[in-house]
């Protein structure tokens, strides 16, 4: 069944009503080409569940970026110093950034930005559990470069071979710049676990709440994820939700060794038969509350969001009037100069 993102299906023009059969035999092409790792681009014929589920994936990755800015956004005024503001800065304008591109790869599908943006909003699309945690402490940017941008990457760099090529292509990008991200957050953790008691603690605890909302950020677990097995026979996602959640885990652990921080999970032992860490039961429960809106921030995120929104209206009219006024001058040129407009 096509994933719900709140857009209608796309109108059928006479030309393309399908004789009998015919929708089969295109299916059969469309999925002989994802199955030989082929790219399916705009003009391609694909599945309208293929599309909506594309349109519901890029726009709740795109809403995450563009709402993923406030809680380190909250630190911008009162980083450290001011190499550190510089950098934070251009961090949280490369999240806008990816923003922008995602909402254009989504655009290829035949939705305008202005309607994702209205089902955002609305609370009809979603963005990650994630930003609906507090940053309380400057360690707090340290664990969201380290450990969010962290599990943003080992989530999306899979991404970049996905079978929409506009998607893909849009995630080569934002994985180089997510891997500065991750650094930076690192960087801030390390120093701050070689600073002072204070400092140290501050970091710990940081870490301490980043961990599980970090490790709920791939999703739901395989048998409840209702996307996955349909979403990995188009080639959109590579692998399953607890595939990455466990790749994050063992990749993660010894860095965090390195750092001379513990993460919260007695469980946490590295298991030789199966090759990978063992880690301890995720609160689900928690999952599911943060995600149907009953997170720390969600109210505060989603008001923030709006109010931007209404705030910048008049640049969004300006922009347009000035568009439209350019427009006017050139067909008044080229009647002058007896071109057609
Ligand atoms: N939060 O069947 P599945 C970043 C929903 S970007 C909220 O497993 P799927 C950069 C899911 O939508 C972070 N909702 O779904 C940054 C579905 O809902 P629906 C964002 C979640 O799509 C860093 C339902 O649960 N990254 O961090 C979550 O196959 C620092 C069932 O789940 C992306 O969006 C969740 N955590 O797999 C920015 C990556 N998990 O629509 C600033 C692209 C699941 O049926 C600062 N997305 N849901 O009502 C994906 O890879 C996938 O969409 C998953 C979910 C893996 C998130």
């Amino acid at each position: 069944m096509p994933a719900d993102t709140g857009i209608e299906g796309r109108d059928q023009a006479p030309s393309e009503v399908r004789v009998a059969g015919e929708v089969e035999e295109l299916e059969r092409r469309f999925q002989e080409l994802v199955d030989a790792d082929q790219r399916i681009e705009p003009r391609d014929w694909m599945p309208e569940g293929y599309r909506r589920t594309l349109i519901r994936q890029i726009a709740q990755h795109a809403h995450s970026e563009i709402i993923g800015m406030q809680p380190e956004g909250n630190w911008i005024t009162r980083a450290p110093s001011l190499k550190r503001k510089a950098i934070l800065l251009a961090k949280v304008q490369d999240e806008g950034g990816h923003g922008i591109y995602l909402y254009s790869a989504a655009e290829t599908l035949g939705v305008s930005r202005d309607e994702l943006v209205d089902l955002l909003h609305s609370g009809r699309q979603k963005y990650s559990s994630i930003f609906n945690y507090p940053t309380l402490t400057w360690a707090d940017v340290g664990a969201i470069g380290w450990l969010v941008d962290g599990a943003a990457i080992t989530n999306q760099i899979p991404l970049c071979r996905c079978s929409y090529g506009p998607y893909g292509r849009a995630m080569v990008r934002i994985c180089k710049e997510e891997s500065f991200h991750q650094r930076q957050g690192y960087d801030i953790l390390y120093t701050l676990a070689r600073g002072t008691p204070r400092q140290r603690e501050m970091a710990q605890d940081a870490v301490n709440r980043w961990w599980w909302p970090s490790l709920m950020m791939f999703g739901p677990p395989d048998e409840a994820s209702q996307h996955s097995a349909q979403s990995m026979a188009w080639g959109i996602k590579r692998h399953s939700n607890d595939e990455l959640r466990q790749r994050f885990v063992d990749v993660t652990v010894p860095q965090a060794e390195v750092l001379g921080l513990s993460l919260p999970d007695p469980e946490i032992r590295w298991n030789e038969d199966r090759g990978h860490y063992d880690f301890g039961p995720i609160d689900w429960d928690e999952l599911r509350r943060v995600v149907s809106g009953d997170g720390p921030c969600n109210r505060q995120r989603m008001a923030h969001k709006v109010a931007a929104h209404e705030n910048g209206r008049w640049v969004r009219e300006a922009a347009l009037a000035y568009e439209a006024k350019l427009e006017a001058g050139y067909k008044r040129g080229a009647r002058a100069s007896g071109r057609a407009a």
